[in-house]
Order: C-alpha cells, then structure tokens, then sequence
C-alpha cells in the first residue's frame, strides 16, 4: 500500500512509460511505437476512443496508459505450439486473465477438437472447413452469436457485418452492449443522435466541465491535457463521484511540448505544481446521479423564479425543443427529501452547482461508465440531457454532450454496422449494393446472447476480439453458456478466458494488432477507426508481424465468408480482402455520412462525421430535442448491505491486467480488494485489513466471492468498490439497465462479512 494521489500524471506518467515499453519490447522498437501513436499516418492508438488533436501534433501524442497497452501488444515474448502441448486446456482454465495474457503473443491457429485435452495446431485452410460445417448445419442461422470487442477496424467491422447478414441473422452484440448503449439509446431518444455533440475545441472552450462518472486519469488519460487547456482559460469544474479519483482532482502535464520552454517544464515536474481540477467534488452515492441531476435543476427552477432576468434559455426552449411544461412540473413533483437521500448530497452542495450551471455561458458534460452501467442509466442519462436544454448547452461553441467512448473503436464498428439493430437506410443501401435481404428480427444483445447459450438457443459462438467470458456479467452463468456451444472460436492477439473456457469444440485464430505491418494481398494496407468526437482517420502498423501465421481481421474474415456462403456469394470477397480500398467503397455507398471514404480517409488527420445536433439540427419525429421526464426509483438497501460498484484500476485495460497495482488510490500487491468508507467498516465490525467474504442478492439469489481485503477509503458512506472483472460473479445476468439491457455493473448490493477459515 501506497498513498493515494492527488493528482494525475507528472514524473512518475513518464518513468511507466518508458518502463513498460522498454521492458517489454526492446528500447528501440518502444521509442519507434511512441512516436508513431497518434500521429496523422501512424497507428492509432487502440487504449482508448480520445479524439487526436486537430492541428499540428506534438512528437509525444500518447500517454502512459496508451503506451501500456500498445506495449502489451508488441510484447517479443509468444505462445507457440509447444505451449499448447505442455498445458491441458483443464489447466489453462485454472489460470488467471493475468496469467494467460502475460504468456505473449499468440502465433498459430489452434484446434481443440471435441473430446481431446489439448488445443493443437491446424492449417488455416482447415479452420475455415470446421467454421463452415458447423455454422452450416445449423437448424437456422440465429443459432450463431457473433461477437465484436471494440478494437475491431472499420473495415473489418463491416465486411464482418456483411457475412452475418449474409449468413441470415442480426446476432451482432458487441462490447458496447456492456459499455455505453445506455448512452446510444437515451441521446438517440432525446435529441435524435445517439453519440457525442461536441469536438475537442469545445471542451477547452467550455466555461464548465461537469465530469460524470469517469476517471479521465486512468482511462482516457489524453482528455487531461484539453481539461488543463480549459482551466487555463478560465473554466471550472465539476466532479460527481463516489470516489474522489486522482485525475478530477489535478494534473501534472508530462509532454514537454505543452509547455513554453523546457526549463517551465523541468520545474512543474520537479517541483510538482499541480493543475488544480475539480472546482467542486460531489461525493455522490453510487446510483445517485438522477437524483442529483433533478436536484440540480429544480433548484434552477427555483432561481429564476428568484432572479429579476431568465436563468434558462427560453428562445432555445422555445424553438427548439418539446416537452418542457411537462418537465417543469415533474421536476416541482419531486421532492427535495427524495433527491438528497438518493443522491447522498446535501442542499448546499447541490444549490453550489446549479450556481455554478446558471453562471456558465457554456457547458460540457462528459461521463462513462459510472452513469452507463446502472439500472436507471438511460434515465439518468437523459437527465443530463434535460439540463444541457434547460440553458441551450447543446450546438454552441464551448458547450455540449460527451459520451467518453471506451474501446478505440466501439463508436466506428457500430457507425459500419455492428448491431443487433439496423438503421434503414443502412439496410436500404446495404441490400441494393449486395442484393440480399437483410434479416428482419433483431439479433440478441450480449445479455440475450448469453442466455441463449445457456439455454441451447444458440451453438455457435464466434468472437471478433475482446475477452467475453471475464467481460461478461455472472461469470459462473456466462461460463456454463459458453461451454454449452458446440464451437466457439476467438479471433485474438493474446490469450485470455474466452479461449480456454470453450464448448465442446474451440478455434483460436490469431490475428495481428494495430501496430503490425498488414501486407495482405501483397501489398501494405491501412485500416481507418472512428473516435468518440466522431473524427475518422487512418491507422498503419509499422512492426514485422509476430509470426508469419498471423492474419488480419479482414482477412480472417473474407475466407469465412467463401467457406460459409459457397456459391451464395454476391460479394466479391477475395477482391475486398485484398485490397481495402474496394472495402471503403463499399462504405462509401453504404454507410450514411461515409460518402468518399476513400479520399477523405487519406486527408491527413482524416474527417468529421456529420454531427447535426452540433448544429441545432434534431433527427427526432418531431425535429425537436425532446424534455424526457423519467422517476427515481430509490434504491433500498438493508442495514448491513452496500451499494458496490466495479471499477478500473490504473494497471489494466478491460480484461488485460498488467500489474496487481493502481497507483492513483495506493494499491500494491493485490488486486483483490474492497474499498470501504472509514465509518462502513466501523459499523459492519470489519476492519482494515480484514479478510472478507461479498456476497449479493438479487431477486433472491444469492452470489459470493471470497478473500478479498478490506481498504479504508474515502468513498461515499454506505457505497463500495471492487475491480472489474474478479467482482463480475456478483452481478447477476438478469440485472440490466432498462431499455440499454448493459449489465449494472456499477450498481450491485452487496453484504460483507468476515471470512470463516481466514484471520
Ligand atoms: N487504461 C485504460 N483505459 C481504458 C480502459 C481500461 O480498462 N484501462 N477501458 C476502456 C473502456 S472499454 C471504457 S468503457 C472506458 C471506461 O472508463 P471509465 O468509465 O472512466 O472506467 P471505470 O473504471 O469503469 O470508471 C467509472 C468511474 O465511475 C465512478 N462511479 C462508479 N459508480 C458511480 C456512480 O454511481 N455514479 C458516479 N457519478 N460515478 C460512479 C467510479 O468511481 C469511476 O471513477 O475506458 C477505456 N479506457
Ligand atoms: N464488472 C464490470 N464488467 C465490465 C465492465 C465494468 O466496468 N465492470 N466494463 C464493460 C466494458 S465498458 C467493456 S467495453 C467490456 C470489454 O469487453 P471486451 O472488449 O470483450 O474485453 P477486452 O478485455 O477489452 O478484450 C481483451 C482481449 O481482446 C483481444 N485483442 C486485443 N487487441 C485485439 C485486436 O486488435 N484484434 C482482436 N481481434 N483481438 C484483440 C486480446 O486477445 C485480449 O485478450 O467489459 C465490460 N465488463
Ligand atoms: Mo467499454
């Protein structure tokens, strides 16, 4: 244990940095992968969705986590056949995600056939022979789920998309279904657009920034410099968190460009002078953002009343949205006692923010996962909505909304396609382009997908990326669903869970990562991703694949599609896969706002998106942003249970954990761990220290975990956290956000207790 940090960043970003990368892929080859990250023809960065700067790039466009998670890639060390021989796959299950992904870079495709001990090596001719009798003797195509983790490309999203429809089913889930669809389904309720309103320059334009549910430092580390640049320029903030998270607090810039002359540089870092972040730091009790929001602004309400001119934007209300009478008087319906016991905030610190609201001229509100993966997240969601119309927060300069995107390409896989839905015009253009018909049911989400696997619905399950059994919710439960498949294959780069958990038969296809060469068809391809500011640009690997058997995602899945499809086949596969720029083109004609593809791809920094609501412009029925009233459920919790969230920690991507420490809350050694407030683990007669045993209930069922040691933090009273993925056993898969279906990951009760057979 070490002590907790006040701020992000500073020296110590910059010794991991070269740590990591050095340590694990040679100094040489680490210093020519930094200095390609991010830059406008070099390989975007796969840690995260941050939009890259607009203008000239500094030579040092990456911070310390991304360098983590690129080293993580180009790792030296491999996972042969010999590896494979030498552990049964029963042993391999017995290990840790750690563990698993920490053995390198995976080298040759892998068979494990039905009854056999041990995965073994097979020709990739044979891979796509077993895909196709098994996808083919299907009673109906929706018996097959496929899978997309969010570093997937554009290109290869849509090809991917292309074959399942092809194939005849929507069964499409992806990451996101676990990450942001809560935000997908109520901005697209709302305001008719279903991702971020704003571009970076609004961010350090932003006379507010409210910071929702997000832990910039750790997980979107590049959003501090532009937070910085909005300080700097007179912005305030606000941070709504049970935690009082390193990165909303201060910041240390480590890129020495940033700075006027080296010599201001060399003393912030020596001297550690901190950016100050959070103006105001709203504990909030985990589940309790609605309840703040609505506090927020019935206490807005109550100003105008007060004040001799108008708070709210009355003429943008007016003229551009619907609803509002209705929302004022829901809003006067509640009551303040509901909203500060929910919340977990008092009057004061409330009425601070909305004054701190009514003053701004503008206003960014940011959030992730802290608001997405709860029961009520759409509704909470369309809260924050509601304030930014509330004062015209939405289409002018410096003000708007921003789903922080997670994985560096969860945003453009569903823009090409990956969905369990489909957009008609989409669907339009996608059938006269390849003369088929779409598929009219909706495929299963990740949620329905597992338990059509639990319950035999589905037999096949097939996984572009991503690691979904330790992702996944209830692991026990998603762990007996993937071993009841007759086939499941992963298309990875490391080993992880998925692959050595399987049904009856598994494949495991390696494929390369962003930073490889991609020479397939002989030549050197590009692929392109989309950030969450919607901004598309190319990416290109620049390292010798690991080994020569890796394959790209493109590739991989152009050959599945000639094996499946057979003389079905109304797309030229074989071209596309060997020259992605027939891919763009058929992006070009397909996908709405995609047009040119292929030109405006090459643009150096790429291009925009349409944006309309950036403009004023709402694609609802009514043309209209939309006042959305949703209610509190209060949350009721018995005396001795606990609000639990699951968390991140600063030495992890997802499911690929790289170290046991989270240096940001001072935490070395393990990370099995409960955090506590001080006067919780009073109260429940626990200590610091203890060994405990959490347990969950939900509609009766109960889950546990043991061996976990209790941390006195400073957390909301009466809330817990624990990372993410050792707590998923606790979530049951039946406890979903309404309308997204996203696990609520962030909103488990849970009891702790003393375990037995430890001191
Ligand atoms: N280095 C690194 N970068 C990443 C990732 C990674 O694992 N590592 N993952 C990527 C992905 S896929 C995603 S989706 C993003 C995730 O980025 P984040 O959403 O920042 O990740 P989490 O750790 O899940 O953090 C959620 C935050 O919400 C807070 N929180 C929890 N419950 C509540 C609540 O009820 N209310 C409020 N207001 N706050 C709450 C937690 O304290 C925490 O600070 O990051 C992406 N970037
Ligand atoms: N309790 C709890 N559960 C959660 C969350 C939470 O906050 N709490 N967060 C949820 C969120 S936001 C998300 S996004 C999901 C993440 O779910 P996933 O996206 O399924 O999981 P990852 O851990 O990101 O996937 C890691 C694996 O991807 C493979 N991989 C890496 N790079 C590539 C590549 O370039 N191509 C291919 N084909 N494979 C690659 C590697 O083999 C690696 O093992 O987890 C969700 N689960
Ligand atoms: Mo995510």
């Amino acid at each position: 244990m070490s002590k907790r940090k006040q701020y992000a960043a500073g020296l110590q970003a910059i010794f991991s940095t070269f740590k990591e990368t050095t340590l694990k892929t040679g100094l040489l080859r680490g210093t020519r992968l930094l200095l390609n990250l991010n830059q406008k023809d070099g390989i975007d960065c796969n840690a995260c969705a941050w939009t890259d700067p607009e203008g000239d790039r500094t030579f040092a466009e990456f911070c310390e986590n991304g360098a983590k998670a690129i080293a993580d890639e180009a790792v030296r060390r491999k996972v042969d056949e010999s590896f494979f021989s030498r552990y049964s796959v029963e042993e391999l299950a017995e290990k840790d995600d750690k563990w698993l992904n920490s053995q390198g870079r995976l080298t040759k495709p892998m068979f494990l056939a039905e009854g056999e001990s041990h995965y073994k090596p097979i020709s990739w001719e044979t891979v796509f022979r077993i895909i196709a009798d098994e996808l083919n003797q299907l009673a109906t195509p929706d018996e097959a789920v496929f899978y997309t983790s969010g570093r997937t490309s554009n290109e290869a999203a849509f090809l991917y998309q292309l074959f399942v429809r092809q194939f005849g089913t929507n069964n499409l889930p992806d990451c996101s279904n676990m990450c942001h669809e809560s935000s997908s389904v109520a901005l697209t309720e709302s305001i008719g657009f279903g991702k971020a309103t704003i571009r970076l320059e609004d961010i350090e334009n932003a006379e507010l920034i409210i910071i929702m549910g997000q832990n910039p430092g750790t997980n979107a580390p590049r959003m501090m410099t532009h937070l910085k640049r909005a300080k700097e320029s007179g912005g305030k903030i606000i941070a709504v968190n049970p935690l009082p998270e390193a990165g909303l607090m201060g910041f240390i810039d480590p890129n020495p460009q940033h700075y006027a002359s080296f010599k201001t540089y060399a003393l912030t870092l020596l001297r550690s002078k901190v950016t100050k972040f959070a103006d105001l730091y709203l504990p909030v009790r985990i589940g309790g953002d609605m309840a703040f929001l609505k506090g927020l602004m019935k206490a807005l309400l109550e100003m105008e009343k007060k004040s001799p001119t108008p708070i709210l934007d009355h003429d943008f209300i007016n003229e551009k949205t619907e609803g509002f009478q209705d929302f004022v008087a829901h809003l006067e319906s509640v009551s303040w006692e509901d909203i500060l016991s929910s919340s977990g905030l008092s009057l004061e610190q409330i009425q601070q923010a909305a004054r701190m609201y009514a003053e701004a001229r503008s206003v960014v509100t940011c959030w992730a996962m802290g608001i997405t993966q709860h029961k009520q997240a759409v509704g909470t969601i369309q809260d924050i909505v509601n304030l930014h119309l509330l004062r015209g927060n939405i289409g002018k300069p410096g003000a708007g909304l921003c789903p922080v995107r997670g994985h560096s390409n969860v945003q453009g896989d569903r823009t090409m396609g990956i969905w369990t839905k489909i957009n008609p015009i989409f669907r339009q253009r996608l059938e006269r382009e390849f003369h088929f018909k779409v598929p009219d049911r909706p495929g299963y989400t990740t949620v329905e997908a597992i338990r059509a696997m639990y319950e035999g619905r589905v037999k096949v399950f097939f996984a572009l990326g991503g690691n979904f059994l330790s992702a996944a919710p209830d692991t026990k439960y998603t762990e007996k669903a993937l071993r009841n498949c007759n086939l499941t294959v992963q298309v990875i780069t490391k080993l992880n869970r998925t692959a050595v958990v399987t049904g009856k038969k598994a494949l495991i296809l390696p494929c390369l990562g962003r930073t490889e060469k991609d020479l397939t068809g002989g030549k050197e391809q590009f692929v392109s991703t989309e950030s969450t500011m919607l901004n598309v640009q190319m990416s290109k690997g620049i390292l010798e694949p690991i080994s020569e058997d890796l394959r790209s995602e493109v590739w991989i899945i152009g050959k599945m599609a000639q094996a499946v499809l057979k003389n079905k086949v109304t797309v030229d596969w074989e071209r596309m896969i060997n020259d992605y720029d027939l891919i763009r083109e058929a992006i070009s004609k397909v996908v709405p706002g995609c047009e040119n593809y292929n030109h405006r791809v090459r643009q150096k920094g790429g291009f925009y998106l349409p944006n309309p609501p950036r403009e004023r412009i709402f694609l609802t029925d009514s043309g209209r942003a939309k006042f959305i009233v949703n209610y509190i459920e209060p949350i009721k919790c018995e005396k001795d249970e606990l609000l639990l969230t699951t968390i991140r920690a600063h030495d992890q991507f997802n499911t690929t954990i790289y170290s046991e420490s989270d240096r940001y809350r001072g935490i070395s050694g393990s990370r099995r761990v409960i955090f506590m407030n001080p006067k919780d683990i009073e109260r429940l007669g626990l200590k610091e220290g203890s060994k405990v045993k959490i347990t969950s209930t939900f509609n009766g069922e109960e889950r546990s975990v043991e061996g976990f040691r209790v941390v006195k933090y400073p957390i909301a009273e009466r809330c817990a956290a624990m990372y993410f993925p050792e707590a998923n056993p606790l979530i049951s898969i039946e406890s979903v956000a309404e309308k997204s279906l996203c696990p609520t990951s962030k909103l488990v009760k849970v009891k702790v207790t003393t375990c037995q057979d430890l001191s």
